[in-house]
């Protein structure tokens, strides 16, 4: 039987991808899988909503667990916590990502690790986690005098910008390839791609950054009273660039929470977060917050973390969600 493996797929980190990589490479064997899995990519929604059909051979990376009964599951979002005890080859824990998680639980099956896949985990864990220093996020934000020997945590966004590229189609197709065959011994030792084509793909990528920084400087504003960056894209124009998720608070450090909006059609997207430098004047829970908002205004579904979170609204219940969302703040 061919097993299929669904990762979280249009994430703004590597962390679906990875997960997939590490799961192939070091879990699929130790689990008696001898035969290829096939890959396959998904958004939480999918799941939420049950759009998603599981079979019993499945395998799902970073991603709630489906309602029918699975192969395998491994996530690390605090909005799928289970209520029940998990059966066999299912793991949940509060991680700063899924990948690490996986290496982890690969290291404990008895698996000897390289040194470069520990600093592959220490790298990935930064990314998903948004751990980083303010020296780490500008390396991997902005432009670098010269990219003759990256640090790992730049080489896990290289391989992410080739995944991130403004083509999703392409996006799509080149996740898929990159998982084909015989896997490198981290996610980040791509041989296929050569190293000129990657690192021109990245500074693209950077370009997109700047872009959209300059885009958002029109309308990202500060409210004092809710310690919260707003930014919201009405009369604004379609969006330029590629968004740079940690902008607001290299701009606004005294910021404690923030909040973006972009617009689909009847749909507002809602991405909520907090501070990744101001960990301690942190009060709400993110995760928990999202979660009531979409109960209250949208289909209940909403992922992520105690940190940050995403979830879907009816474009026209914005205004109400977000007095919502900044009377929690003032608090
Ligand atoms: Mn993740």
């Amino acid at each position: 039987m061919i097993n299929r493996l669904f990762t979280h797929g249009n994430c703004s980190s590597l962390d679906g991808f990875a997960s997939a990589h590490i799961f192939k490479k070091y879990l699929a064997l130790g689990l008696g899988l001898t035969s290829a899995v096939q890959i396959g990519q998904l958004d939480p929604s999918d799941i939420e909503t049950g759009r998603f059909e599981a079979q019993s051979g499945d395998i799902v990376l970073d991603l709630p667990k489906p309602k029918q009964d699975i192969f395998f599951w491994c996530d690390h979002h605090y909005t799928s916590e289970p209520k029940n005890k998990l059966p066999e080859n299912h793991y949940w824990a509060l991680k700063p990502s899924c990948a690490g998680y996986l290496i982890e639980l690969a290291i404990t099956a008895g698996l000897d690790p390289k040194a470069e896949l520990l600093e592959f985990k220490e790298a990935v864990d930064i990314m998903d986690g948004a751990l980083y220093t303010t020296e780490q996020l500008k390396s991997v934000y902005y432009p670098s005098d010269n990219y003759d020997n990256p640090s790992m945590l730049q080489r896990v966004h290289m391989i992410s910008a080739l995944i991130h590229t403004r083509n999703r189609q392409f996006n799509h197709h080149r996740f898929k390839d990159l998982l084909k065959g015989e896997l490198g011994d981290t996610p980040v030792s791509v041989n296929n791609i050569n190293i000129s084509e990657i690192i021109e793909t990245f500074k693209r990528q950077l370009k997109n950054y700047q872009k959209w920084r300059n885009w958002v400087d029109n309308f990202q504003r500060y409210e004092k009273s809710s310690e919260c960056v707003i930014q919201d894209p009405r009369n604004s124009g379609p969006m330029i660039g590629s968004p740079d998720r940690f902008y607001s608070y290299l701009r606004f450090p005294e910021s404690i929470y923030s909040i973006r909006i972009s617009f689909h059609g009847n749909e507002a997207r809602l991405s909520i977060g907090s501070n990744i430098f101001q960990q301690d004047r942190r009060k709400v829970n993110i995760g928990q917050l999202g979660v009531e908002i979409s109960r209250q205004f949208g289909d209940g579904g909403a992922g992520g973390h105690q940190q940050t979170c995403g979830l879907t609204i009816p474009a026209d219940s914005i205004d109400q969600a977000l007095e919502e969302i900044l009377a929690k703040f003032r608090e």
